[in-house]
């Protein structure tokens, strides 16, 4: 898709949905699912650790490792394209924002309502009776190679406290996972920011919206070229390509 038709799309829109992955904070310095690996975590596979069982078997390996990236969330500021995604809500009639991010730098750039379909590491929660803590976790300096941390205990039920975050082998929420699929089959614009696409069902979004017959945007600089003629490419970074998007489409 030459940019010139994209740019028409954006302003004759009536309902965009922006969806985003990993490569939307990769700009902002933040490791993506598979490079969040090192240290102590380096020999583990990340679909290995970022499930229950790994937390039944080893519960201050899996915290610790999610404490190690929390910690790698609170410094990293959002960059140009979550800013350029929280601008674009100000000049379409609807825009609906659904991210498999666990991050909050969607939220922090001032993006509202992002419908998190993975979770969030800021929202843990405990393990048998699923209550949050009363205060949010306190900062702590993770040693750059990570370290092992046995996790707090509930004040209600004495359960260990988990990431709030969506394992494999988990269903997503069920009420995000709704609106994501009802936007997407209702919007007429799709943008598709860093994600691979292998993370079922949340993968299913951009098909669902190319189904329903809107125009699908892929913006990733290792984007493979799309099968149909409603879906296209945008080899290029994130926080390049949506700031200019926006400035042809609605100067400013
Ligand atoms: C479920 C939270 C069952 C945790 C995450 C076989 C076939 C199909 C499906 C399955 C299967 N076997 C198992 C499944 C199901 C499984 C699945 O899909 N597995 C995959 C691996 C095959 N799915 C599940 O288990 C889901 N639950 O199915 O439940 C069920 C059903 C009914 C009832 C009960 C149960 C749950 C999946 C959720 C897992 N949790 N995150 C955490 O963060 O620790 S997913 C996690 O990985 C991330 O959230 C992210 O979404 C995903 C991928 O991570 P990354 O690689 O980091 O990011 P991404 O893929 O987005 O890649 C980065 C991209 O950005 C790249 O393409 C890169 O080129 C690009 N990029 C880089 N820089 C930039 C850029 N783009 C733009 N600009 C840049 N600057
Ligand atoms: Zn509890």
């Amino acid at each position: 898709m030459i940019l010139a038709s994209l740019i028409s799309a954006l302003r004759s829109a009536r309902h965009v949905v922006v969806f985003t992955g990993a490569g939307v904070s990769a700009e902002s310095g933040i490791p993506t699912f598979r490079d969040a690996l090192t240290g102590l975590w380096e020999r583990f596979d990340p679909g290995e650790l970022a499930t229950p069982e790994a937390f039944r078997r080893d519960p201050a390996l899996v915290w610790g490792w999610y404490e190690w990236r929390r910690m790698r969330v609170l410094q990293p500021q959002p960059n140009p394209a979550h800013l350029a995604i929280a601008d674009l809500a100000r000049h379409v009639p609807q825009l609906t924002l659904i991210t498999q991010n666990v991050d909050d730098l969607h939220e922090r750039a001032g993006s509202e309502d992002v419908i998190h379909l993975h979770g969030s590491l800021h929202r843990p929660r405990c393990f048998a009776c699923a209550r949050e803590p009363a205060e949010p976790l306190p900062a702590a300096d993770e040693p750059e190679g990570g370290r092992r941390l046995e996790p707090p205990r509930c004040s209600h039920c004495g359960g260990r406290l988990r990431p709030g975050v969506v394992w494999f082998g988990e269903s997503l929420p069920v009420a995000a996972l709704s609106a994501a699929f009802k936007a997407a089959d209702e919007c007429d614009l799709l943008l598709s920011v860093g994600t691979s696409g292998v993370v079922y069902p949340a993968a299913e979004v951009p098909h669902r919206a190319r189904d329903a017959g809107a125009t699908v945007v892929h913006i990733n600089p290792q984007g493979e070229a799309p099968g149909s003629n409603r879906e296209h490419l945008l080899a290029l970074p994130a926080g390049k390509a949506l700031p200019e998007l926006l400035h042809e489409a609605f100067g400013g």
